[in-house]
């Protein structure tokens, strides 16, 4: 399989740590998204929607979005032993909460906080997204708290046991501070989380391929 993507991505970091999580090797092809190498011909042939990530399965077919990624990943290569929980568990009820964190992640989390890391880091910024950052901002917080008061209750998203709202959660949430528009001080069972997530033993960073 060819993942490609762009290493800062959080995105495409979901599906690097789910592949690092699951055992599987991917060939990474790399795009700077910031010189608009995702808007080639050759990239809409694989996604007209000009956008990583993109798996390309060995078969040739392509898919996009990043959940839409993880939920495949996950179904074709069910692991229980390994890691002694499923990331997307058989229970009708819990597999629901986690679909309901990776629809909550594209509406609620991601525009306001790995937009807002964008625009301040990549020199993005242009006058209607510094209009457009406060409000994203004070919605960002109020998702941080959602997940903060959440890990209060139990050690994961969805409960004690990782699942997949763990993995599509975590890569833009760690890097919420670049930009400097969240401090995670703020949020306690956030930094326990993270720290806990980091010290799996098949945990890699953003940064690597
Ligand atoms: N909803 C999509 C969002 C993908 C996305 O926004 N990709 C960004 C990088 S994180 C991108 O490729 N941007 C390039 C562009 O829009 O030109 C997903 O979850 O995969």
């Amino acid at each position: 399989m060819i993942l490609h993507d762009f290493l800062p991505s959080g995105n495409g970091y979901k599906i690097r740590l789910l592949c690092a999580c699951l055992g599987l090797n991917v060939t990474l092809k790399e795009y700077d998204i910031t010189k608009g190498e995702t808007h080639t011909e050759s990239f809409l042939a694989i996604n007209p929607n000009g956008k990583i990530p993109v798996l390309e399965l060995d078969n040739g077919q392509c898919l996009s979005e990043s959940n839409a990624i993880l939920l495949y990943l996950t179904e074709q290569n069910h692991l229980t032993q390994q890691h002694q929980s499923a990331l997307l568990p058989a229970d009708p009820i819990l597999k629901a909460r986690v679909y309901q964190w990776l629809f909550w992640e594209q509406y609620s989390h991601e525009p306001n906080i790995a937009s807002p890391r964008f625009w301040l880091t990549h020199n993005a910024m242009t006058d209607l997204k510094k209009r457009m950052l406060p409000d994203r901002i004070q919605q960002g917080h109020v998702a941080l708290k959602l997940m903060d008061d959440t890990l209060a209750q139990h050690t994961f998203l969805v409960g004690d046991a990782m699942t997949l709202a763990d993995i599509c959660l975590f890569p833009y949430t760690h890097v919420a501070e670049e930009g400097g528009a969240y401090q995670l001080s703020e949020y306690p069972n956030i930094q326990r989380w993270i720290k806990q997530i980091e010290a799996l033993d098949w945990f890699i960073p953003i940064t690597q391929g």
